[in-house]
């Protein structure tokens, strides 16, 4: 892309309505404008990422073994009648009526449709275990919606739901999805850890959410330190198998990491104290096991190899896929911008030409261009005719991971020169070689976007 033919509205004063780090940088850097309290456009920057997050989510919910597909945002209210949350949900939920006075309401979750889904069209035990998910626009009618995408009314949630023959089954989908997050959290390049916590109005005895430590969280979280040691790494499991599986749990779940929902000060003082931790976390994901309480409402039981119904066995898992912009953002920046994991970058690289309309410069920039390009990266290529103060500033504030500089003076020596946003380390190399480099450099972060 060309910055000269994009469409990226930044900012150069600090917009009064922030006050987080993540928030004042997606408006700064023209990712996102709100329209509304808590619902947000989301510019051609912000959409860009976003994307590259819900790419990574489908690609390990793949990888898992469950399958996309995609609901409506207005549901009929009946459903909700059926499972006995539709009063019970509150002010959260939004309501309307159609024009026949039907009561409909913008799903905040959808256990409810996917249950019926799910009893409309599989019958017998032979067609289970099934996890089907989708990844869609939400709405909570939030009391206090703020810090921009962290707590939106309108957010982007992927949500699925594993119906299993047992509790045992289920709890093996449990604990798949708990490597399946680990997993899409680190591509992320976050450590999001998993937390016994509460399970709230989803219902249910076993659940985890998995927060962020962020200053400004809005959890308060206690954890043994030992636990930001752990890591998931490149590993390769069989999500079949349940003791694979549940090795990872039992890894990343045995020490003590709690919400303060859940938080037990007799079991935390048992921890060394040189090893308790209390700090403030971002939620970006969640798993439940709720067993049969939405089947059983529902009537949505199959057929077992005796003819006789069998209950279903249910769980739903969630991440807060818009949220995750500010989390990442919150978790990587400076006081020039936002730093953006090689895994999530909107660009793969900057391009800065020092002296745009100087034969050589343009020429070299334009051979970069096409390098990258040919090789299946996304440059941004700064175009425009600016001082290179404002060139740079602007790469900064929207974080690029790399940059390269081309200016005539360089290039009489065969250099360009090559910054890393994130140590702001550089070195001056021929271009061939800076290609090089950075082809290498995101060969294990392969994502399509747009
Ligand atoms: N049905 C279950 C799992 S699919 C569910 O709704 N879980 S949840 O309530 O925990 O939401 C899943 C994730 O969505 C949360 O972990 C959080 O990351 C994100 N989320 C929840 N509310 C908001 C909000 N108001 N703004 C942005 N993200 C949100």
């Amino acid at each position: 892309m060309r910055l000269s033919r994009y469409f990226l509205p930044v900012l150069k004063e600090n917009p009064s309505e922030a006050q987080i780090v993540s928030h004042r940088l997606m408006l700064r850097a023209g990712m996102i404008k709100q329209q509304s309290a808590g619902i947000y456009a989301w510019l051609p920057l912000g959409f860009k990422v976003l994307r590259k997050l819900e790419n990574i989510v489908h690609e390990e919910q793949i990888r898992a073994g469950h399958i996309p597909m995609l609901m409506p945002t207005l549901q009929s209210a009946d459903l909700w009648r059926e499972s006995g949350r539709y009063d019970g949900y509150g002010e959260e939920m939004l309501r309307m009526q159609d024009r026949h006075g039907r009561d409909m309401l913008y799903s905040p979750t959808a256990e409810e449709m996917f249950t019926d889904v799910f009893r409309a069209h599989v019958n017998s035990y032979k067609d289970l275990p099934l996890t089907l998910y989708q990844i869609q626009w939400k709405f909570r009618d939030e009391i206090r919606p703020r810090f921009g995408v962290m707590r939106g009314r309108e957010f982007y949630m992927k949500d699925g739901y594993n119906f299993d023959l047992s509790k045992e089954d289920a709890l093996h989908a449990y604990n798949r999805h708990l490597v399946s997050y680990l997993r899409t959290y680190e591509r992320m390049g976050l450590q999001a850890i998993p937390m016994r916590a509460d399970s709230g109005p989803i219902g249910g005895d076993y659940t985890h959410e998995f927060l962020v430590l962020a200053e400004t969280g809005e959890s308060e979280v206690f954890y043994d330190s030992e636990i930001t040691d752990l890591s998931f790494g490149d590993r390769e499991i069989d999500y079949d198998s349940v003791e694979q599986c549940q090795a990872v749990l039992e890894e990343f779940t045995s020490r003590y990491a709690r919400t303060d929902e859940t938080h037990d000060e007799a079991l935390f003082n048992q921890i060394p104290e040189e090893r308790r931790r209390t700090a403030r976390g971002i939620e970006v994901g969640q798993i439940f096991y709720f067993g049969t309480q939405y089947s059983d409402a529902m009537n949505a039981a199959v057929q077992g190899p005796d003819g006789k119904p069998v209950q279903i066995h249910m769980g739903s898992h969630g991440i807060g896929v818009s949220r995750l912009l500010g989390a990442i953002i919150e978790a990587s920046h400076d006081e020039n911008g936002i730093i953006w994991p090689e895994g999530v970058t909107p660009f793969h690289v900057g391009i800065v030409n020092l002296k745009q309309g100087d034969e050589e410069a343009d020429a070299a920039c334009e051979a970069l261009y096409d390098s990258f390009t040919a090789a299946g990266l996304e440059p941004l290529y700064d175009d425009r005719k600016e001082r290179a103060g404002g060139k740079f500033a602007t790469m900064d504030l929207i974080g690029l991971p790399w940059r390269i500089t081309v200016g005539p003076r360089g290039l009489k020596n065969g250099v360009v020169e090559l910054t890393s946003r994130r140590t702001g380390e550089s070195e001056e190399l021929p271009p061939e070689q800076a290609v090089e480099k950075i082809i290498k450099i995101y060969a294990n972060h392969r994502v399509t976007g747009l």
